[in-house]
């Protein structure tokens, strides 16, 4: 089955009761049994749910697993990752990441007595200068949030195979219409499906997907245990917005190439950060690791001008100034304030996450429409 099918067929049947051709929501805590384990299946939603499980089973499909889970939110899918460690183990991750998982890992998980090293990995050989043996787990974001720097996952998972790590690559910027982290030799790909899964802004959710039994049974224990899940409403809502992904994202790209070229000419700009530009550190890699170059791009105001950036953001009228990104519609973000002021500022800074930086999550409107909304914020 081509991607294009899978969105829309992958994992599914139709629904045994009726032949309903969405799933239905089921909305029940329960399942009634006629006798003590004597059930169809289902025990306890946040153990099972069909709903779920037939979103589960579209994740699968579509990052070529085996084995699909989803959690109530992409830190909630994080957090199921780390508990698979333990006190004393490290974690070699990017240095560019989103904010809120920089939190996780640094204000929750070293309380536990996991050690973090961020690591820029444009440059792959880099890793193996953190590696000892308590290195566990091998945390990848590409593209990363909000830098857009491109990391080789295939190089990255050569390294981690040599030493026996896990590689876990947060595709939520790429999506598996771009990327298919499993397919270059990730253990675990992880989604924010709040974002360009979901598609329509409406949804906060989690994904995991896996090809490995174990390390699937390993995490659907601690799903269970834990219980970081969705809602059965939710899960549906994914399941629609899965169904469009491969014309969202590809109308993401058109919108976002345009956007990209017409800051990069804009005298009122500085930098722009883009996998689709040559000059784009890792450039050739974005192209062989992705289909295109997504849907989000980054920059700066000449001379890093905070107030220039601010009337930028203020003045945008189709683009709504909001977290999040991978919806339909257009959203701008600063992420030094928000989505990554999480992140101490000496820290943002080194990976250039200065405070004149917006970033864009390009949607699926009229491009003419909003270059032209661009092109007055900026002014
Ligand atoms: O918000 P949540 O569904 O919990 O997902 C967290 C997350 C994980 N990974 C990446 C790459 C993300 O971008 C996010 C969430 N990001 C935003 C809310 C944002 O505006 O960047």
């Amino acid at each position: 089955m081509k991607f294009n099918t899978k969105t829309i067929h992958g994992g599914q049947k139709h629904d045994a009761a009726y032949g309903s051709v969405m799933p239905p929501i089921y909305q029940t805590t329960t399942y009634a049994q006629t006798s003590p384990g004597n059930h169809k299946g289902y025990e306890y939603s946040r153990t099972h749910n069909p709903t779920r499980h037939a979103l589960e089973k579209s994740f699968a499909s579509l990052e070529n697993g085996n084995y699909g889970l989803a959690f109530g939110s992409g830190l909630a899918a994080i957090d199921a990752i780390l508990k698979l460690l333990k006190p004393g183990d490290e974690v070699i991750s990017t240095n560019d990441l989103y904010g809120g998982t920089y939190r996780l890992f640094t204000k929750v998980y070293e309380n536990f007595g996991i050690k973090f090293h961020f690591v820029g990995m444009l440059n792959v050989n880099n890793l193996e200068d953190y590696i000892t043996s308590k290195t566990k787990l091998v945390w990848v974001e590409t593209p990363t949030n909000p830098m857009m720097n491109i990391i080789d996952i295939k190089a990255v998972s050569e390294i981690s195979k040599k030493y026996n790590l896990l590689l876990a690559v947060d595709n939520t910027f790429a999506t598996p219409y771009l990327q298919q982290p499993l397919e270059l030799g990730a253990d675990i790909v992880m989604h924010s499906a709040t974002k360009y899964l979901g598609g329509h802004s409406d949804v906060v959710m989690g994904a995991l997907v896996v090809k490995d039994k174990d390390l699937a049974n390993q995490l659907y224990f601690i799903q269970n245990a834990s219980g970081a899940i969705c809602g059965p409403q939710d899960a549906f809502l994914v399941l629609r917005g899965i169904k469009t992904l491969h014309v969202r994202m590809q109308r993401h790209c058109e919108n976002a190439s345009a956007i990209a070229a017409f800051l990069k000419s804009h005298p009122k700009i500085e930098n722009v950060y883009w996998p689709g530009f040559k000059n784009h550190p890792n450039h050739n890699i974005a192209k062989s690791q992705m289909k295109d170059f997504g849907g989000m791009v980054s920059f700066t105001t000449i001379g890093n001008n905070y107030k220039e950036a601010v009337k930028i953001v203020e003045n945008l009228k189709i683009f709504t100034l909001a977290e999040s990104l991978g919806g339909v519609e257009s959203l701008a973000g600063h992420p030094a304030s928000m989505t990554h002021a999480s992140i101490p500022k000496s820290e943002r800074e080194k990976t250039g996450i200065v405070d004149s930086l917006i970033r864009l999550s390009v949607g699926i409107e009229n491009k003419a429409d909003l270059l032209a909304d661009i092109d007055q914020a900026i002014g």
